[in-house]
């Protein structure tokens, strides 16, 4: 009997394996991806759930749809991670969306959700995403400032390669390519089990920008199952849906009013990042 397990500290999520339908180390990462009972297929980089059919949207819906309704207009999008395709996907619902630029570290990443997460990676069909298997630093040095309307980084936990994505460096080119009015949203991990990465996220994140929030959403198959993103402005960030465009049709977790919840931050997390 197989199970697919993630063990953060002192806790393990696991998951009965009916099938290891791949396994590669690639440049970067061990990627897998198992068949599994209860959650469909499941995306883990290094040991860490990523995705599972079951319950992706949660996470994809939340990344896209909480700053698409914030803003007026999502135009132009960058998307950085986000390899297995869901990002895109949502995004790309939106008729206002005319182009996803996504940058991806590993090509390999992409491959394999092409291949074994159909239902996910459907996004890179889109004719309106551009997809470039490149550091996202690199990418970001060679665009043009206020390029975007919305940045989306949908990166793994920030150890080893992925370390620069809570650093300040990082959010200062970001900074410089968001358009005016632009929003930059990023997934930063459990309030519960990763309150050392979310405080120093907060801090370099809000020494940065001078608008920042924290919102929330629930992923079952991440630690803690409570999950935090930030977003961040360079102007005063809306509290209600400013967007025009009706949501699309078929969503399975946001909805409009979800966002004044999101938007919310409970006490426990208040005292985590001393707001
Ligand atoms: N602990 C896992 C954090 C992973 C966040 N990114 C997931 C990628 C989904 N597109």
């Amino acid at each position: 009997m197989l199970w697919g397990t993630e063990i953060y500290n002192n806790t393990s999520l696991s998951m009965k394996v009916r099938e290891v339908l791949y396994q590669c180390k690639s440049q970067y990462q061990m990627i897998e991806i198992f068949d599994t009972y209860d959650y469909g297929k499941v995306l883990m980089l290094d040991g860490c759930m990523m995705v599972s059919e079951a319950d992706e949207f949660f996470y994809h819906e939340t990344i896209s749809h909480l700053p698409i309704s914030l803003l007026k207009k999502a135009q132009n999008v960058l998307v950085l991670g986000g390899g297995d395709g869901g990002t895109v996907r949502e995004v790309a619902r939106y008729d206002q969306v005319k182009n996803i630029d996504l940058v991806e570290i590993d090509g390999d990443v992409i491959n394999a959700c092409k291949k074994y997460l159909p239902t996910v990676s459907v996004g890179f069909n889109n004719p309106k995403v551009n997809t470039y298997v490149q550091d996202a630093n690199v990418f970001l040095e060679t665009v043009k400032d206020k390029t975007y309307d919305l940045v989306i980084c949908d990166g793994s936990d920030p150890v080893g390669f992925a370390e620069v994505l809570i650093q300040r460096n990082f959010y200062q080119l970001i900074q410089r390519v968001l358009g005016d009015n632009g929003i930059f949203i990023t997934q930063t991990g459990s309030p519960l089990s990763q309150k050392e990465e979310l405080q120093s996220t907060w801090t370099n994140l809000s020494s940065v920008f001078p608008h920042c929030k924290i919102a929330w959403s629930v992923v079952p198959i991440y630690p803690g199952a409570f999950w935090s993103f930030m977003i961040a402005s360079n102007e005063e960030l809306p509290t209600q849906a400013m967007n025009p465009e009706p949501l699309p049709e078929g969503l399975s977790f946001w909805c409009r009013e979800y966002l004044a919840s999101t938007l919310t931050t409970p006490n426990f997390v208040r005292e985590i990042i001393e707001l």
